[in-house]
């Protein structure tokens, strides 16, 4: 397994290598295809965005990846995929299994069993624009949208009765108590027993649980707790093992909350401080490398970071388990982009939203590091006819997870109708990039103003018990654009406008949180809309593509390595 949770007790084989492949091009119709009739002409790793790769890069259409694997003769099997793009039909042995519409989002399929040994898995991939068969996924959105098998794929051989997943929520942090769920899958009975344990200890029978709706729900009082925090990340494991299945989970004891404007974990006050970050490197396109990602937290480390919003869809489970490790606060979110009345009047969209949004909060529940959920990137939070949806999202994930912090990044922060649906206020501002005043030569002197027009506005509302985040504020800059005029594009112009924004994120105790936008230049559309961005990437990262450090690095490394806790403990205290 690539990442938490492992099991021990099943068969589990990592699919990830060369897989042969083939592109069809712009004229299939995918639910045409036979997967016997495919001939492959090419070969292409396990994961990949197969349009990162020079013969493909730019195109749009169907792809083919086909594998081979010797399994268990007479076993249930289900495959792990931990998420591709954009669309995807999966075949086992010529015949349909299922498929997948969401984007980045982990999901599982089951295979019945067969009477040979040798089973041939065939993935068809699309990453053609179409609103009905991935409809969260849109050409006007600013960021590359890859087709391929962006992470990894497991096989797993299941037996009859199988441990779905288990989640663990902290009910006390000093005593170290939990609330397990535990959820099964197959042949479930009435009631069973269990054994489990914490930190590969002593395992403990608990005889005869009663299962309800396919689910074991037990309280735990855990040996030897600790409580994770950024700080001081300290992680548990948990194995469950029922009948002939084991799952060992990884968790951390700690609580997220809302407390006069301030986020604590554990009770005490966080200034979050970091970047948003698209999985980007312009070889491999989302399909990073284990190295790239240790790397990247590296990197925000030293920048001084405790925190990063994975923009904008559910993240990789390896990237979480890092996070969770090095003590990062992550605000997850599923995928969206300046959604507006077409989609909220859409039905596919809404309910590819819901479905996503429930597999992410599902997918990442055990990770300490996410403390905050989101959905809906700018959408037109500032229209009634958004309500319904934003609030449908809210509500499941509150249904899903009661524990974390609900949020949505808005662009219409003087307008936002739904402000009221949120723990969280989460504003995405480019005061001083996208400036008010056009004719202005470096319009660094509207970043302060706003920001604090923003707040003002909040107040007026009623909104001040609720923590704000800047989810999004930045500028962008050439690699290596120096200039007498240090203008907007130069290193300079960049490292000047996040200065002044770190400067006052430190100094104000209203602000709760920031997320630079954005960690590494990223690639984004190839299309005519990529006009107000120069090399088709989005070049308002602190580093480049190749995570080569722009003149701001340094700013941003002194500012946020400063103290700035000092004003949020009097606001909360208040
Ligand atoms: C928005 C959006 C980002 C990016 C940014 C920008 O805030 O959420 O994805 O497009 O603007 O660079 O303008």
């Amino acid at each position: 397994m690539i990442a938490y949770p492992l099991r021990t007790m099943r068969k589990v084989q990592l699919l990830d290598g060369n897989w042969d492949f083939v592109f069809l091009g712009d004229g299939i119709d995918v639910e045409s295809i036979k997967p016997s009739c495919i001939v492959y002409d090419d070969r292409m790793p396990v994961p990949s965005a197969f349009d990162a790769y020079p013969s493909y890069a730019g195109k749009r259409g169907t792809a083919v990846y086909r594998t081979k694997i010797e399994v268990t003769l007479g076993r249930k099997s289900r495959i792990h995929f931990h998420g591709l793009g954009m669309w995807a039909g999966i075949y086992v042995d010529n015949q349909r299994v299922g498929q997948c519409s969401l984007p980045y989002t982990g999901f599982w399929v089951d295979v019945p069993p067969a009477s040979h040994r040798e089973r041939e898995l065939v993935v068809v991939v699309d990453n053609r624009w179409d609103a009905r068969r991935a409809p969260l996924q849109e050409q006007y959105y600013d960021f590359y949208a890859y087709g391929g098998i962006f992470r990894s794929v497991e096989w797993h051989e299941v037996p009859d009765l199988s441990i779905d997943r288990v989640s663990v929520t902290t009910l006390d942090v000093k005593a170290g108590v939990v609330a397990v769920a535990i959820k099964l899958l197959g042949a479930v009975p009435d009631s069973l027993d269990l054994r489990i344990a914490f930190d590969a200890g002593q395992s403990v029978v608990w005889k005869n649980q009663k299962v309800s709706d396919d689910h074991i729900h037990l309280e735990v009082k855990m040996p030897d707790p600790a409580a994770w925090s950024p700080r001081n990340p300290r992680l548990h494991t948990l194995r469950v093992v029922a009948g002939d299945d084991d799952i060992i989970e990884r968790f951390g004891l700690r609580t997220v909350e809302a407390r006069n404007g301030v986020v604590c974990i554990n009770g005490e006050p966080q200034k979050l401080l970091g970047y948003c970050r698209h999985e980007s490197h312009p070889q491999f396109g989302p399909a990073l490398p284990v190295q790239q990602l240790v790397q990247d937290l590296q990197l925000l480390k030293d920048l001084g970071c405790n925190f990063v919003r994975g923009a904008h869809y559910p993240q990789d489970q390896r990237f979480l388990d890092l996070c969770d490790e090095m003590g990062f606060c992550v605000f997850e979110e599923s995928l969206g982009w300046n959604n507006d009345v077409q989609h909220f009047n859409n039905p596919d969209f809404c309910d590819a939203q819901e479905e996503q949004t429930t597999a992410m909060v599902r997918n990442s529940y055990n990770h300490p590091s996410v403390i905050m959920w989101g959905y809906l990137n700018e959408g037109r939070s500032d229209k009634q006819e958004s309500r319904s949806l934003y609030k449908r999202l809210a509500e499941c994930i509150r249904r899903e997870d009661g524990t974390r912090l609900v949020t949505s990044a808005s662009n219409q922060p003087l307008t936002d109708v739904n402000y009221d649906l949120f723990d969280v206020v989460a504003v995405n501002i480019y005061p001083g990039w996208y400036a008010e005043d056009r004719e202005l030569v470096r319009p660094l002197g509207e970043i302060v103003p706003y920001i604090h027009k923003v707040i003002t506005h909040l107040e007026k509302e009623g909104l001040q018990a609720k923590p704000l985040v800047i989810s999004e504020i930045g500028a962008a800059a050439l690699y290596g654009w120096r200039d007498p005029l240090n203008a907007q594009w130069t290193e300079q112009y960049q490292s000047d406008y996040l200065e002044t924004v770190c400067e006052e994120v430190m100094r104000n105790p209203r602000i709760s949180g920031l997320a630079i936008w954005l960690f590494c230049d990223s690639r984004t559309y190839a299309s005519s809309h990529s006009l107000m961005r120069p090399r088709t990437f989005n070049n308002k990262g602190t580093l480049d593509e190749y995570r080569r450090p722009k003149m701001a690095y340094n700013t941003v490394k002194r500012i946020f390595r400063g103290d700035n806790l000092c004003g949020l403990r009097a606001r909360m205290n208040a």
